[in-house]
């Protein structure tokens, strides 16, 4: 990575609104496959490696649900994404803005996608092998601070998660205006979250990351999905968002 990357990845992580908020929080999964271009300052978004095999999630999350999930979902919103704002900049260069309620519409939905599953495949990891277990440090003061204990946070975040309508996100957020801890629903990947804090840890409960191993136990599966949490990259998100506060 280089200095000016870095830089640009830290003055935009700044704001915690819209774009500036995926690439802040997303930041280093963002910058790995990022390169800008010199077509306008457009981004070529890419689909980010998964940080283990598509099996080390197993057996609380099956490898073919990864696959189809990392290779296909998540490529798909990458590829909208790129679309969307190239069809925003055509429409700055031509003058013509009849479609850009459509185009912010996908730029949201598909942006909101990309910066979600980079943020999801990091905060997981094999259970025992990072994955499972509690959080530490500044974390776990927190989230004690703020719910009370470790046990009522995961009931709360589970509840939020298995209570979405359709498909959706639980989210746990970060708030560095006040420094506090928010347990939120996301609809889709973009709709219910208020500006000002960004997600540190997710889970994605559309029927896609479950419903082969789980069929309609929504419940199961979030059950199970604790056993993966990466608590190191929780922490390490939340940090990252302290840092620009
Ligand atoms: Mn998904």
């Amino acid at each position: 990575m280089t200095e000016t990357r870095r830089e640009f990845l830290g003055t935009t992580g700044a704001g915690l609104a819209g774009a500036a908020a995926i690439i802040g929080a997303a930041g280093t999964a963002f910058a790995a496959g990022s390169g800008m271009k010199g077509d306008g300052g457009l981004t070529e978004h890419t689909l980010p490696p998964l940080p283990y095999a598509y099996d080390a999630l197993e057996p609380f999350i099956d490898e073919k649900t990864m696959k189809i999930h990392h290779d296909k979902h998540h490529a798909g919103y990458v590829k909208g994404l790129n679309a969307a704002e190239k069809a925003l900049a055509e429409a700055r260069a031509a003058g013509n803005f009849d479609l850009v309620q459509h185009w912010s519409r996908k730029a949201a939905f598909t942006g909101g996608g990309h910066f979600l599953h980079s943020m999801f495949w990091k905060v997981m990891a094999p259970a025992g092998k990072g994955g499972g277990g509690e959080p530490g440090g500044a974390l776990a003061h927190l989230i004690k601070r703020d719910f009370g204990s470790f046990d009522t946070f995961k009931a709360h975040f589970s509840a939020a998660a298995k209570g979405v309508e359709g498909s959706g996100w639980g989210l746990l957020h970060y708030r560095p205006a006040d420094g506090r801890l928010l347990v939120l629903q996301a609809e889709n990947q973009h709709k219910l979250s208020p500006w000002g804090s960004a997600p540190i840890l997710g889970i994605d409960v559309w029927e896609h990351a479950y419903y082969l191993n789980y069929q309609n136990n929504r419940g199961a599966y979030i059950k199970q999905w604790w056993n993966v949490v990466n608590w190191d990259q929780v922490s390490k998100n939340m940090a990252s968002l302290k840092k620009v506060a």
